[in-house]
C-alpha cells in the first residue's frame, strides 16, 4: 500500500525522467530508420515539444517579476539583505569551485593534445567590422553591466540586451556563422537580467515605502499564485513534451559518431567534471549546511532536471523549479520566490565549469601554452562568463569569447566545439538548475528562525499557504 502511494505521487517526476530516456530511444530509432530528417519534417516530429516550451516561455515572464517583487517586498530590508547575501555567497563558492575542478580536469587529462586542428586555416580573413565582431573581455564586461540596466522597461521584455557580438548587421566573416545565429537569437529572447534587477529595486522599494505599498505588493504575490497555479497544470504536459524535444534533437543531429571520436575526450572532462560537481561537490556541501539526505532532494527535483535537460534551458525551467523546490522540498516560499529567479539567471555552476574546460581545451588543441597567470584570467572570466550567459540554450558558447579573449585566442576557435555543445548544453543546464536548488535549500535552512520571527509578526506576516 505505502509502496504504491509513493509510486503514485512520484508518478509525475518517473514519468518526465523516462521522457527524457524514451525520447532519446525513439529518436535514435527513428535516426537509424531514415538519415536526412528534412527541417520540415523534424518540426512535425517537435510540434508538441514546441507547443510545451512556448507555455514554459510564456510563464517566464510574469513568473520572475511577479515572484521577486512579491517576496522581497513581504520581508523587512535586512533580513532581504541577509537572504541576499547567503545566496550571493553561495553563488561565488560553488561557481569559482566548477570552475576549479574543471580547470584541474582539463589539465589532467589533456583532451586538447591529441585532437586535430579542424578549424580552417584560412590566412587571408576578411575582417568586415573589427570592432564589433572582435570581442574582447572588456567588451562583453561591459555589455554585462549594460544589460542590468536597461533604459526601457517595456523593450526589456521583448528583446534581449544587444552585445557588440551581435549588434553589427554585416555577415559576421570572422565569425562561425552558429555563434552569431545563437547570438542573434538570443537578441529576441528578453532581457532577464535587466528584470531582475529592476524587479529586486521594485521591491525593495515597496518594502520601504510600507503602508502605500501593500496593494501593489498584493497584486504581485496575487499574479505569482495564479502563475504558479498555471504551472501546475503546464507541468503535467511536460513528460510528452520532454519526449518531443527529446526525440526531435536527435533526428537534428549529424554524424554523432565521427565528432564524438574527434571530440570524445573533451567531451567526457566537461561531462565528468559536471556529474562530480552535480552529485558529489553540491550534495556534500548540502549535507553538511542541512544535515538532510541530498538523495532525496535530488529525486525530489528530478522533473526540474529532466526539464532543464529537455530544454536546454534554465529561465524555461524556472516555474517547474519553483514548483519542484516548494512542494516536493518543503522549501519556504518566500526564499524560493526571492532566490530562485536570481539563481536561474546568474548562478551557473555548469556553464563556468564548461567554459574554463573549454577554453583550456582549444588552447590545448591551438597549441598555446598557458602560464599560471593566463589561467588565473581564465578562471576569472569564465566565472564572469557564466554570469553573463542569459538562461537560454547555448548562451555559454556566446560569452566564451570573452574567455577566449584573455589568452589571445579569437571567436573563430569555437567552432572546434560547436559539434557537441547542444548535447554538452543539455548536461550544464541540468547542473545549472542542480545547482539553484541546492542554493535554495541551504538559504532556507540558514534563514529559518529568521523567517519564523517573521510569521509571528502580524502585520507583515507572508500567508505561506497561498
Ligand atoms: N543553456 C544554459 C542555461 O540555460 C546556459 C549555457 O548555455 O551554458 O543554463
Amino acid at each position: 500500500g505505502g509502496c504504491l502511494r509513493c509510486l503514485r505521487s512520484n508518478l509525475l517526476t518517473l514519468l518526465t525522467v523516462a521522457g527524457v530516456v524514451l525520447g532519446a530511444g525513439l529518436g535514435f530509432i527513428l535516426k537509424s530508420v531514415k538519415e536526412d530528417w528534412t527541417e520540415r519534417e523534424i518540426m512535425y516530429v517537435n510540434f508538441v515539444g514546441d507547443i510545451f516550451l512556448r507555455m514554459l516561455k510564456a510563464l517566464i515572464l510574469p513568473l520572475i517579476i511577479s515572484s521577486l517583487i512579491s517576496a522581497i517586498a513581504n520581508l523587512d530590508l535586512s533580513l532581504s539583505g541577509k537572504i541576499a547575501a547567503r545566496a550571493i555567497v553561495y553563488y561565488m563558492l560553488t561557481t569559482v569551485l566548477a570552475v576549479i575542478l574543471g580547470i584541474i580536469l582539463v589539465t589532467t587529462i589533456r583532451p586538447g593534445d591529441n585532437s586535430d586542428d579542424t578549424t580552417s586555416q584560412n590566412e587571408d580573413e576578411v575582417v568586415v567590422d573589427p570592432f564589433t565582431q572582435k570581442g574582447t573581455t572588456a567588451d562583453t564586461l561591459l555589455d554585462l553591466v549594460r544589460s542590468m540596466f536597461p533604459p526601457n522597461l517595456i523593450e526589456a521584455c521583448t528583446k534581449q540586451h544587444r552585445t557588440l557580438l551581435t549588434r553589427s548587421k554585416s555577415t559576421p566573416e570572422d565569425l562561425p556563422i552558429e555563434l552569431w545565429k545563437v547570438g542573434s537569437e538570443s537578441v529576441d529572447g528578453m532581457n532577464i537580467l535587466g528584470l531582475v534587477v529592476f524587479s529586486v529595486i521594485f521591491g525593495v522599494t515597496l518594502a520601504k515605502i510600507g503602508e502605500e505599498g501593500r496593494p501593489l505588493a498584493n497584486f504581485f504575490q496575487s499574479l505569482m499564485s495564479a502563475m504558479m497555479t498555471i504551472t501546475t497544470w503546464v507541468i503535467w504536459l511536460s513528460p510528452v513534451g520532454i519526449f518531443f524535444l527529446v526525440a526531435s534533437k536527435i533526428l537534428e543531429m549529424q554524424d554523432i559518431v565521427e565528432t564524438m571520436s574527434q571530440m570524445g575526450m573533451y567531451f567526457v572532462t566537461v561531462l565528468v567534471g559536471i556529474l562530480i560537481h552535480g552529485f558529489v561537490f553540491l550534495p556534500l556541501i548540502f549535507f553538511l549546511f542541512t544535515k538532510r539526505n541530498p538523495l532525496k532532494y535530488i529525486s525530489n527535483m528530478g522533473q526540474a532536471i529532466a526539464t532543464a535537460f529537455g530544454t536546454a534551458s534554465s529561465s524555461a525551467s524556472l516555474p517547474v523549479t519553483i514548483q519542484c523546490l516548494e512542494n516536493n522540498n518543503g522549501i519556504n516560499k518566500i526564499v524560493s520566490r526571492f532566490v530562485l529567479p536570481i539563481g536561474a539567471t546568474i548562478n551557473m555552476d555548469g556553464t563556468a565549469l564548461y567554459e574554463a574546460v573549454a577554453a583550456i581545451f582549444i588552447a590545448q588543441v591551438k597549441k598555446v601554452s598557458l602560464s599560471v597567470g593566463q589561467v588565473v584570467a581564465i578562471s576569472i572570466t569564465a566565472t564572469a562568463a557564466s554570469i553573463g550567459a542569459a538562461g537560454i540554450p547555448q548562451a555559454g558558447l556566446v560569452t566564451m569569447v570573452m574567455v577566449l579573449d584573455t589568452v589571445g585566442l579569437t571567436a573563430k576557435e569555437v567552432t572546434l566545439i560547436l559539434a557537441v555543445d547542444w548535447l554538452l548544453d543539455r548536461f550544464r543546464t541540468a547542473i545549472n538548475v542542480l545547482g539553484d536548488s541546492f542554493g535554495a535549500g541551504i538559504v532556507d535552512h540558514l534563514s529559518q528562525k529568521e523567517l519564523q520571527n517573521l510569521h509571528n509578526k502580524p502585520k507583515e506576516a507572508y500567508d505561506n499557504k497561498s
